[in-house]
């Protein structure tokens, strides 16, 4: 009587899936705006590069007459930085951050400890959906150096309020190095402020300056800012 071997299915299977999975994660895009302007596409692309995340970079100039339909073919938001994971379209940069974040469980992306997530994950979202003095007064522009404009007494405030974010989770957590520890999603989601304060000349405590020195030393902060340095648009300010 014939044997049937039935017990091959499911390496095949999970040979096939694990191709599969690879394939659908080859062809990550992430879509952004200009290096040198776009804040909010710089969290979720340093994130990627700082975790050897690959994935295809589109780059989409802003503030042109065919930016709205540009951005538009990838995301009905409107807005840059937009993920595909092929049939998947993912808008926002937190949303980009925590779904790599969870694609990639092995890569660490927030930190471990419980409580250490909690907390980066609370400065994310305060990043996320606070500071808009700063944000409008001392937009991201990498190449440029305006020391000591855009003080107002509200970016004083968010000054002082991101200065007390960094004191408090580096000397708790950070242990001199970045707010967590290692480098985590939370610094990328920094990183942009870090090129504000270094194009503002705003100045802080030698163990926050420090920590401004590792972001821009970080190899996916750099290559960000040599791309932004080698771009040639100017445009206005961006927030
Ligand atoms: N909350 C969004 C904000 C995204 C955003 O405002 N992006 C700007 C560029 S930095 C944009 O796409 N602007 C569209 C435009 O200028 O036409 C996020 O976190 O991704």
């Amino acid at each position: 009587m014939q044997q049937i071997d039935n017990t091959s299915t499911p390496d095949i299977d999970t040979e096939v899936s694990s191709v599969l999975q690879h394939a659908r994660r080859a062809q990550l895009i992430l879509v952004i705006g200009n290096k040198n302007y776009s804040s909010w596409s710089m969290r979720p692309w340093v994130a990627m590069t700082a975790f050897d995340i690959p994935f295809k970079e589109i780059r989409i100039l802003l503030d042109q007459p065919d930016t709205t339909n540009r951005i538009a073919e990838y995301s009905l938001a409107g807005r840059v930085p937009v993920l595909i994971d092929g049939d998947l379209t993912v808008w926002d940069s937190l949303a980009i951050c925590e779904y790599v974040a969870e694609q990639h469980p092995d890569k660490k992306l927030w930190p471990q400890n419980v409580v250490a997530r909690a907390r980066a994950r609370s400065i994310c979202a305060e990043m996320h959906g606070s500071f808009s003095s700063l944000r409008s007064s001392m937009s991201m522009d990498i190449r440029a150096s305006h020391p000591g404009a855009g003080r107002t007494p509200q970016t004083q405030g968010d000054i002082g309020r991101i200065s007390e974010i960094w004191e408090e989770c580096l000397s708790q957590y950070g242990h001199h190095q970045f707010l967590f520890g290692e480098f985590s999603i939370a610094d990328a989601y920094f990183a942009p402020v870090v090129m504000r304060f270094q194009t503002y000349g705003v100045f802080l405590a030698p163990a926050l300056q420090a920590y401004m020195e590792r972001v821009l030393a970080h190899p996916a902060v750099t290559r960000w800012v040599q791309e932004a340095m080698a771009e040639t648009e100017v445009l206005p300010d961006h927030k």
